[in-house]
């Protein structure tokens, strides 16, 4: 880093912003201002980097990723910003003799929240890693006006409130209406032939302006600023009195409303589709433009179309971005003027497609008509895509009707887009072993047995310096000062804090690191819960969205079958255990509200029920968030990773409580798998059906809850419980939807599709089995320093790596800044 501000010279910097911005001094402006200034002075230090980066990247000519995703959910970047320019230090003191404190500062920040849950994060950390790796990439997507909504708990019930993110304007970003491009909607197709060749020509159709808006991505102390780009739409036609007459006044209104609503806000939708008409139109809205504006910069410099590929490789991340495939060879072949084949060979080429999930529900699958109308053009060329596969399925499997029914991408009035994605791409990958292995044994074998030199495994990863660096400072420093700072670019190392394993003192000091951070949640959840919970008792934490197969049911029942055991059996003790949740539901999502409801309803009766002398506590954390999540993870002793086993494509939550120093509890699904193989399996609490075995049941029958029901009266009585207005007096059938989930088949014609009776017993084993261990308190802080010791292989920076070397062929570019560039 050459360019350095002094203390004096932030004090400086946010003084004079502050004049700038509001004609104040400093004493008169408010923290939200501070925040402002603060942005502004951090901002201008990184424009130098930024330009420095993209020069570097100009003169080298260097190959480029697009990363395209429908979110990323970056949490506050003002923070991370600071700690990546190297100036913590100066900015923390420059505030502080200003009278400010940085946290509260930091606070100010809007959290852009602008994806829902596993699949956006995981955007944010690669865009965090590819820029401290010095890989060249832009992050490609929308800039929502709402992003994911706040979460409020009025009487235990979520509402949902809108996150007014751009209420101010945001410091970060930069519009640069220098690229926007047009994106056309309906109408119709022409064909022309114009000089013996079909000609395609779209009109009637309604379009708007996509502009975009960069953000700076932050390497770590290596000047290097990526850009994530974030498109607004924006209506192309002006009002002219001349349209009254010829009686385009309508289409002049749609396409306001069309710009207005396309970027109005982001479907709050976990590992589910929704089907939604505007859905596909976001979906083509910021593909059809980051591609139009892809290839514009490609042939800046390369009059060759055809070697695209060498320049420019397209990631999708999940089906989402898949309108990629049709969009590129649209252009090749309209525009530049390609054959097909031709067409073909690039889009091949250059699309790569990641899968996050195999809940079946999550699968998106536009409907004919609707996908034909919107988009006329697009569904022509993915006809013509259909056909020519078909086809060779037909060649790979002479006479066989049922392999072109259960691989085409048109089918059934639908257009399947995870096999548009596959056949479109040269790369398909899973997000960890066991999920990938899936994906080629199960979900898509018909693909892997035909093209299996596509199908590659890349585990996920986070990034440690938002959720260690950043989140755990007092935890950071600790490491550092035992192992050095190597492990902030290159996590392997921290396998270095394995020489303290036997080292009490040091796991002493650990587990006081620990307690610190405990008592840093218990204030928060004082403060915006009014709840008081003991530091001093296990913080057993499950965070994540709320979806069944995820269980917090699970968890739920058990805390019901823990206080039961409490009220009833004298002889029962346990250690004190406070049971923190946090997960929005998606909004429409009924089920997944109503458990919601039922762990604030439980929460009430237990937490005031004085006769349990406060053995257990039951937290609901609100509008659990990125900002929130760095407190959270902290402070945890348990991570709840209890998902269905084969149900959770990786989890990132799981590696996040590891690296913080949380034991997993958990079920051997996603990449728990490959935890345990790092700690050991004597150093994680595993309990349940494994993978084969669910799906065996899910294939095959053979499991009955009622019989479970029937012959132990302990899960019996937290079952009844659901139904008899134990936990909920004002309204006793109000969780009566959940019991029958349990107990009678659902139109599928099964009952308890998640097996949580099958499971529960294995659970409360391993639940008594970290009572145990926990009040061995030198073993533990072994066991939990272990954990972070163990957590190399879950750096999204591997992550990266292994992609780069797999799929993208990136080559690392150093940014040198002029010395004294300040
Ligand atoms: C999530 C998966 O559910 C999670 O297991 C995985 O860690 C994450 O993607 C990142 O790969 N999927 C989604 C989704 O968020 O909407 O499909």
């Amino acid at each position: 880093m050459n360019k350095r501000l002094s203390k004096s010279e932030f004090k400086a910097a946010i003084e004079s912003n502050i004049k700038t911005l509001y004609r104040k001094t400093i004493d008169e402006a408010t923290v939200d201002q501070v925040f402002q200034a603060v942005s502004y002075a951090v901002k201008d230090i990184i424009i130098d980097e930024w330009i420095a980066t993209h020069d570097e990247y100009e003169k080298q000519d260097v190959k480029v990723l697009y990363y395209m995703s429908m979110e990323f959910l970056i949490g506050r970047t003002l923070g991370n910003n600071i700690i990546n320019i190297g100036a913590i230090k100066e900015v923390r003191e420059a505030l502080s003799e200003l009278g400010f404190d940085l946290n509260a500062v930091e606070d100010k920040e809007p959290d852009p929240a602008l994806g829902n849950g596993g699949l956006g994060r995981l955007a944010a950390c690669f865009l965090d890693s590819l820029a401290t790796l010095g890989y060249p990439a832009y992050g490609c997507g929308i800039r929502y006006r709402y992003g994911m909504f706040k979460q409020k708990i009025e009487k235990g019930y979520q509402v949902e409130v809108p996150d007014e993110w751009l209420k101010n304007p945001y410091p970060f970003e930069m519009k640069r209406p220098e690229y926007a491009y047009e994106v056309k909607f309906g109408g119709n197709v022409r064909v022309e032939k114009k000089d013996g060749k079909d000609v395609f020509i779209h009109e009637n159709y309604n379009s708007v302006r996509a502009v975009p808006y960069d953000l700076p991505i932050l390497g770590y102390k290596n000047n290097v600023v990526n850009s994530l780009r974030i498109w607004d739409a924006e209506a192309i036609t002006n009002f002219s009195l001349e349209h009254f007459d010829r009686g385009e006044y309508q289409m002049a209104v749609e396409q306001e409303n069309l710009a207005r609503t396309i970027v109005e806000v982001l479907y709050p939708n976990d590992n589910h589709y929704a089907g939604k008409e505007l859905r596909l139109k976001q979906q083509y809205f910021f593909i059809s433009a980051s591609i139009q504006r892809a290839i514009a910069r490609y042939k800046e410099k390369h009059n060759d179309i055809k070697k695209l590929h060498e320049k420019v490789v397209f990631q999708m991340n999940d089906t989402h971005p898949t309108v990629a495939v049709p969009e590129l060879m649209r252009i090749l072949l309209d525009e530049e003027g390609l054959n097909w084949d031709d067409a073909w060979a690039v889009t091949t080429k250059t699309c790569a497609y990641t899968n996050h999930t195999i809940m079946s529900e999550a699968l998106e699958k536009w409907p004919i008509d609707l996908f034909s109308r919107l988009l006329p053009r697009i569904y022509q060329i993915v006809e013509e895509i259909n056909r020519r596969f078909v086809e060779s399925i037909k060649k790979a499997y002479p006479g066989n009707e049922e392999k072109v029914a259960d691989m085409a991408i048109l089918y059934n009035n639908q257009v399947r887009m995870a096999y548009m994605a596959i056949v479109g791409s040269f790369s398909v990958n899973g997000v960890a072993r066991l999920h990938t292995e899936i994906l080629k044994k199960q979900e898509l074998k018909d693909f892997y047995l035909m093209m299996p030199e596509k199908f590659n495994n890349k585990t996920n990863g986070i990034t440690q310096r938002r959720f260690l660096l950043h989140a755990n400072e007092l935890l950071a420093d600790w490491v550092s000062k035992k192992i050095g700072s190597d492990w902030i670019c290159n996590l392997s190392a921290i396998s270095k804090l394995k020489d303290y394993l036997d080292d009490e003192k040091a796991a002493m000091e650990f587990m006081d690191i620990k307690h610190r951070n405990k008592v840093r949640l218990a204030a928060y959840i004082k403060e915006h819960n009014n709840i008081e919970v003991d530091p001093d008792s296990i913080f057993d934490i499950q965070v994540k969205r709320l979806h069944e197969y995820k269980r917090q049911l699970l968890n739920i029942l058990h805390v019901m079958y823990l206080y039961n055991k409490l009220k009833d059996d004298d002889g029962f003790d346990m250690y004190p255990r406070t049971f923190i949740f946090g997960a929005k539901a998606a909004a429409g999502y009924r089920r997944a509200k109503l458990t919601i409801k039922l762990i604030n309803s439980v929460a009430d009766v237990i937490n005031n029920d004085s006769s349990i002398n406060g053995k257990i506590k039951v937290v609901f954390i609100e509008d659990y968030k990125v900002s929130n999540a760095e407190i959270i993870f902290a402070a945890a002793d348990v991570s709840e990773q209890i998902s269905t086993a084969s149900k959770e494509a990786s989890g990132t939550g799981n590696m996040k409580f590891m690296l913080n120093g949380a034991i997993t509890l958990g079920t051997m699904d996603g990449a728990n798998v490959e935890i345990v193989e790092e700690v050991g399996k004597d150093n994680a609490f595993i309990f349940g059906l494994s993978s084969d075995e669910v799906i065996k049941y899910e294939k095959d029958g053979g499991y009955d809850p009622l019989e479970i029901f029937n012959k132990d009266s302990e899960i019996r009585k937290v079952l009844m419980q659901l139904t008899n207005g134990y936990f909920s007096a004002e309204n006793p059938g109000m969780f009566k939807e959940i019991y029958d989930s349990l107990l009678y088949p659902d139109e599928g014609g099964r009952a308890d599709i998640y097996f949580i009776l099958k499971d529960f017993n294995s659970y409360a084993q391993a639940h008594e089995r970290i009572d145990k261990a926990y009040q061995n308190k030198k073993a533990w802080a072994r066991m939990a320093l272990l954990q972070t010791a163990s957590c190399g292989k879950f750096s999204s920076d591997r992550t990266i790596e292994e992609y780069v070397r797999d799929i993208w062929h990136l080559k690392k570019v150093e940014v040198k800044m002029p010395k004294n560039s300040k």
